[in-house]
């Protein structure tokens, strides 16, 4: 399957559902349009768009432009290198059964809101962020990866990160590293468990309040 499906066409935006299965060409969301899932499981082609391997260089399943929305995706094996963000998106309900090279990257600016799902399995990044950007994450359950999120390494571009009612656990080194000294770190409602290092690394401003270590 493409992973394509039918445009309702409607004013102020539209809304595509997609089908699920494998994916060869990477789903391209535009400004103003709503791609929703419907719960599906999409899976990367893995001679088209990558194996998820730590091999870098591999395609996304989902490029989202700016002003695009995704919502009610479930990513499975192989996820190669899952959703990339362009601008300021929203992303509601993405499940990441087998986190990819890793799950999601903004490649440009922007405000990235994700509320609700879960992603499980990376070998190193759950988020990895490559441009000045804020970046929201709520309802979100993540377990068993290097961290969390990650700021591309040596840049030192400004990075709002926020976290709210999400529950981490099982990250070797820590839940947001950064090399930035104007980047900052806000976690709130958050249950944490077994973060290997330091909850935040290289990280200058911190606020948090109300978590729990479980
Ligand atoms: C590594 C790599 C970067 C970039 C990043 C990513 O950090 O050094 O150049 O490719 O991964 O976006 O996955
Ligand atoms: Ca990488
Ligand atoms: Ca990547």
């Amino acid at each position: 399957m493409d992973g394509g499906g039918s445009d309702d066409g409607g004013s102020g935006g539209s809304t595509t559902t997609g089908g699920g299965g494998v994916v060869s060409a990477t789903i391209v969301v535009k400004r103003g349009e709503t791609f929703d899932g419907g719960g599906k499981r999409f899976i990367a082609d893995k001679d088209k768009l990558g194996d998820g391997s730590q091999k870098e260089g591999q395609k996304p399943v989902f490029k989202l432009e700016d002003g695009a929305k995704l919502k009610n995706v479930v990513l499975g094996a192989p996820a190669a290198d899952g959703i990339h963000t362009y601008g300021n998106v929203t992303l509601e309900n993405i499940v990441w059964e087998d986190i990819g090279e890793d799950a999601m990257t903004i490649k440009e600016s922007g405000t990235v809101v994700l509320n609700g799902g879960s992603a499980k399995n990376g070998e190193d990044k759950v988020f990895q962020i490559n441009a000045a950007s804020t970046f929201r994450v709520s309802n979100f359950k993540a377990e068993n990866a290097g961290k969390f999120i990650r700021q591309n390494g040596g840049t030192t571009f400004k990075v709002d990160v926020v976290i709210d009612r999400c529950d981490i656990s099982k990250m070797k080194e820590s839940i947001f590293r950064t090399d930035s000294s104007s980047s900052s770190v806000t976690m709130t409602n958050t249950r944490y468990s077994d973060i290997g290092k330091e909850l935040f690394m290289g990280v200058s401003k911190i606020s948090t309040s109300n978590n729990t270590e479980y």
